[in-house]
């Protein structure tokens, strides 16, 4: 069994049990001139992450071990998308790149360094967690998997509402610090604290060339 160093001990987990989730890497949330940015965001502050991301990304598909990407975004119709969710902006407002959090529009989708294959599976989620209102419980029984590695954006935001149910449902999470991504440095430093203090409260944290390492 694979064991990572990692934040508060070491992470442990089965080739046969783990999978890869991908949050939320969408051209609105990480490209200058998308939705992020629109709101005064420091984009770069994401986009660091697709680089490290891309070489996990290359590891993990070489020993053919699942990966499942999440897209945010709502029905074009809005349908799916809360009152007061709608109320605080931008959703469905035409920027940049389309209407913005917008099924089908350009900016919706997965950055071009790290587009799904196609046999990958992609999960949309109207939510900020990847559990709710969405077929992710389904496919992780199918898949058997017990542990997961998560990356992705935000960190407090996406990365920690999604890592937080997981734990509650009973997945260990290993969360890697260099392929998550916060607008704010502070919330980056304190959302990955915030998973391992207390003994590993509801994770775990490494950085993606300790788990590359650890899978060969
Ligand atoms: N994916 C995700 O985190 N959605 C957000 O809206 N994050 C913000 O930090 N705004």
């Amino acid at each position: 069994m694979p064991a990572v160093d990692a934040q508060p001990h070491p992470f442990s987990f089965a080739l046969e049990s783990v999978a890869l989730l991908v949050i939320d890497m969408q051209r609105d949330f990480l490209l200058p001139g998308g939705f992020g940015e629109s709101l005064g965001n420091d984009v770069a502050q994401l986009s660091r992450t697709i680089e490290p991301l891309s070489a996990l990304l290359a590891a993990w598909r070489s020993y053919g071990l699942p990966v499942i990407h999440t897209r945010e975004g709502h029905l074009p119709d809005l349908s799916d998308c809360p009152p007061s969710k709608l109320a605080r902006g931008g959703i469905g407002e035409k920027g940049a790149f389309g209407r913005i959090l917008v099924r089908g529009e350009y900016g919706h989708d997965i950055v071009d360094e790290l587009a799904p294959r196609d046999d990958e599976i992609v999960i949309d989620k109207p939510g900020k967690g990847a559990f709710y209102a969405t077929e992710l419980s389904d496919v992780l029984e199918k898949l058997n998997t017990k542990q997961l590695v998560v990356t992705g954006v935000t960190t407090e935001v996406c990365v920690h509402t999604t890592v937080r149910e997981a734990n509650d449902r009973g997945f260990d999470c290993l969360v890697l610090s260099d392929c998550v991504g916060s607008y704010f440095p502070e919330f980056q430093r304190v959302g990955l604290q915030m998973i391992a203090a207390q003994g590993g409260i509801f994770g775990w944290v490494a950085d993606s060339p300790t788990l590359i390492a650890a899978l060969s």
